[in-house]
């Protein structure tokens, strides 16, 4: 089929250049009225083409971006890679990579999905029936798509010990310690189709993580109901932070998106764009209205402990749809997206899409709310018209607020105060600013700007495409990452940062709540399997290197300092099931050693004082090289020795 066959090419072109209005009229009718049916993507090509890259106009001061040789970053940035599945460290103002987490990927350098330690975290958390169903494909799901990695808080501000995530391919979420940065619990949520939208409890501490369930499937999702969409439900989750367990679910009507939390651990609050309960694009718009929906902690949790739920899948499921004494649903413009707490801890916002309003609340009507004392709209303070495709918002903690506009391609400065006086009839705009931004705006994120402590320094855009603006890597592009100085009254694009798929979004801490250690304890629970079982042998891992037989399993424990091997050599029979541990004693900042067998596909890293891994059949017979893949010395090279696999006698 050809491109004008299938409708695409033709319309995407013969759209240039006219679709800002088109789209914006779809959108105020409240439908999708591009002709490729995505309502997004002619409008990028519209963007670019009649808006072609000029050179900057002269800058007004602006804070420093650049991070001279040997300095080091103000803040860490927490990345979304979205279906790349791991997770992304970068330093800001330099926009430098720093480092990547493997998460829901798997990852050639660190072994992450093929070492015993990283297996055990991807498989022990998930559901009896996707273990069954993977099986005979591996084991592990190969894929993820993590879009929201957000920052443990206690009392309204990050406590630097965990990052969670994600999984919106595979219904999973991920925690990653901050003091090692390596995830170390993964739980794929029961009764869920998806998560997409994740944030953490702020107060008064996390505590929650709140997950959105996206997809309406039925429960259970075992084939008898098929295509009878009256009978599936979206599943909201509150996973317990410390535990990573299920503390509770509760069923919506609708479905949901993105999620947030208060600052007073009362509430968090959901949007939803699918309120029409569709299955096809035209019946998930064909409302006016869709919702944002309340969760009342307390009431749940009350809930939970009367008994008031039906267990499903051993977790306890509260029935949240409308009419529930836990939740309450205020309408807001048809299909919205970003749900976003100000630091003053009063005002939420959700984001419009194909509205181009957003809707401010004050959680401090929630109690009278869910009293009945006024009706669900009265929560309502604020509905500023932004401009089109609003999807995001973050804010600087002077009572400003930032909004990507994703059709327009810009991100849009206002004053929550004004745009209240504005909701209230007085004749003030609370649009500040907007700056243009390359091109299409996903999520945006303000320096500690999902915290009490936001301090209005920097914004980051995180753009869907990025077009024209780097050397061009062939038809798969790079996202575009840029940075805004917002310190002063005006908003300043000071640098486009390439990025591989997909940055959602990203959380900027400052890089005094977060302190990492160099080299690993001994006692360390991410190989304490691997520490019992070497005492199991009668194996010292820091000093012996040795191999032990049980049967047809074999552990082959070896040091590496560098630059040697505890073993140069060692022998196994063909059909073996062969272990090898391997400790890495030295005890030095940075000096991570590799340990990788030739031709059979064996590779991972082994940190400061970490033990590692892995475990496989030797079902090939031969004279196998291992080595040492990380560079630690100047005899790195010569770290290596041979595998002997002995064959099966014949
Ligand atoms: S979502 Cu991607 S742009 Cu998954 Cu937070 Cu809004
Ligand atoms: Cu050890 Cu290279
Ligand atoms: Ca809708």
């Amino acid at each position: 089929m050809s491109d004008n066959e299938n409708g695409k090419g033709v319309s995407r072109r013969t759209l240039l250049g006219t679709t800002a209005a088109a789209a914006g009229v779809g959108l105020a009718g409240g439908a999708v009225v591009t002709k490729d049916g995505s309502g997004f993507v002619s409008t990028a090509d519209a963007q670019t083409k009649t808006a072609a890259p000029k050179a900057p106009a002269a800058r007004p001061a602006v804070q420093k971006t650049e991070v001279a040789p040997g300095e080091l970053d103000e803040y860490y940035v927490f990345f979304s890679s979205g279906q790349s599945g791991e997770m992304r460290i970068i330093g800001l103002p330099s926009m430098r990579e720093l480092m990547r987490v493997p998460v829901f990927n798997r990852c050639s350098a660190t072994g992450w999905g093929q070492t015993n330690e990283s297996l055990k975290i991807l498989t022990e958390g998930m559901q009896p029936a996707t273990r069954e169903f993977l099986k005979s494909r591996g084991g592990t799901f190969m894929n993820g798509d993590l879009h929201h990695p957000h920052i443990s808080f206690t009392d309204g501000t990050y406590d630097g010990r965990y990052a969670f995530m994600n999984d919106k391919a595979n219904s999973r979420v991920a925690r990653v310690r901050l003091d090692i940065m390596k995830c170390d619990k993964i739980i794929e949520l029961p009764n869920q189709h998806t998560v997409h939208g994740l944030r953490l409890q702020k107060y008064p501490r996390t505590g929650y993580v709140f997950c959105n369930g996206e997809d309406g499937v039925p429960l259970p999702n075992d084939g008898k109901v098929l295509d009878n969409p009256k009978e599936y439900h979206s599943i909201f989750t509150a996973l317990d932070g410390d535990t990573m367990k299920v503390a509770w679910q509760v069923m919506v009507s609708g479905n949901l998106d993105n999620v947030d939390s208060d600052y007073q651990g009362k509430y968090c609050f959901s949007t939803c764009y699918n309120s029409e309960e569709g299955v096809t694009l035209a019946e998930m718009t064909a409302s006016e209205q869709d919702w944002v929906v309340i969760f009342n902690l307390k009431r749940i949790e009350e809930a939970v402990k009367k008994g008031d739920y039906k267990e499903m899948s051993g977790v306890p499921v509260i029935d949240g749809r409308k009419g529930s004494a836990y939740t309450r649903y205020v309408p807001v413009s048809n299909n919205p997206h970003g749900m976003n707490t100000a630091p003053d801890g009063i005002h939420i916002v959700a984001a419009g899409k194909l509205a181009p309003t957003v809707t401010v609340m004050d959680v401090r009507k929630f109690d009278d709310l869910f009293d009945d004392k006024i009706k669900p709209r009265d929560v309502v303070v604020a509905e500023p018209e932004l401009g089109l495709g609003p999807l995001h918002t973050a804010y600087d903690g002077k009572g400003n607020a930032y909004t990507t506009l994703f059709l327009d391609s810009q991100v849009c400065k206002w004053n929550i105060e004004l745009a209240k006086r504005a909701f209230k009839g007085e004749k003030v705009d609370p649009i500040i600013q907007k700056i243009d931004v390359h091109y299409q705006p996903g999520h945006n994120h303000s320096s500690m700007g999902q915290t009490k402590e936001a301090d209005g320094k920097w914004l980051i855009s995180l753009n869907k495409f990025s077009k024209d603006r780097f050397l061009n890597v062939g038809p798969l592009k790079p996202e575009n990452d840029q940075l805004i100085d917002i310190s002063g009254d005006k908003m300043v694009l000071v640098h486009d940062g390439p990025s591989f798929a997909e940055p959602h979004d990203a959380t900027i801490v400052h890089r005094s709540k977060i302190n990492p250690i160099s080299i690993f304890d001994r006692a360390d629970p991410m190989f304490a399997d691997a520490v019992k079982q070497a005492k199991a042998d009668g194996i010292n891992l820091e000093a012996d290197s040795k191999l032990i037989r049980d049967g047809n399993k074999v552990r082959v424990y070896m040091t590496a300092t560098a630059p040697a091997y505890g073993l140069e050599q060692f022998q196994v029979k063909q059909g073996d099931e062969v272990t090898v541990f391997i400790t890495n004693i030295d005890a030095v900042e940075d000096l991570t050693h590799g340990f990788c067998i030739v031709n059979y596909g064996i590779q991972m890293e082994i940190a400061p004082m970490a033990t590692a891994s892995v475990t496989f059949m030797a079902d090939k017979p031969g004279v196998y090289w291992y080595y040492c893949s990380w560079f630690c010395h100047a005899m790195h090279m010569e770290m290596k020795g041979r595998m002997f696999v002995e064959p099966k006698s014949v």
